[in-house]
């Protein structure tokens, strides 16, 4: 199931400019903005500009380039406000505790030493 005819999320509400976000890096189909609800000294959030995708397991297969570029700005944004090294986080479904229903991806860096896996 995709969200396109849907009301457009929050997400793609910021991508139009709609909203007011903190956005850190952009290209023609991804945007990245900082978290409302930071969870690490960087959080940042990582999304199609346009909406269709629910979540990453219909991007993995509707859309692997756009993946790919997704990840690749998530690689950007850890390189210009942290060292590089960051945890890559897409909550899948409500039960795992994902809220909107737009892919996404959590760039979490800083502050995660002490953390384990969860
Ligand atoms: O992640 C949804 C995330 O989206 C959650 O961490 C809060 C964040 N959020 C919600 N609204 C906004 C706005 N307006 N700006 C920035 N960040 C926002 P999920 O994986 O679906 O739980």
């Amino acid at each position: 199931m995709t969200a396109q005819a849907a009301d457009p999320t929050v997400f793609e509400r910021i991508a139009a400019r709609e909203i007011p976000a903190t956005i850190v890096a952009e290209t023609e189909r991804v945007i990245a903005f900082r978290d409302i609800a930071p969870q690490a000294p960087v959080h940042v959030v990582v999304t199609p500009k346009q909406g269709r995708y629910r979540d990453v397991v219909e991007l993995a297969a509707g859309d692997p380039g756009l993946l790919a570029e997704l990840v690749e700005v998530a690689r950007g944004v850890a390189d210009e406000l942290a060292d590089g090294q960051f945890r890559l986080i897409f909550n899948t479904g409500a039960g795992a505790g994902q809220t909107v229903f737009h892919v996404h991806a959590h760039v979490l860096a800083g502050g995660l030493e002490e953390r384990t896996l969860a």
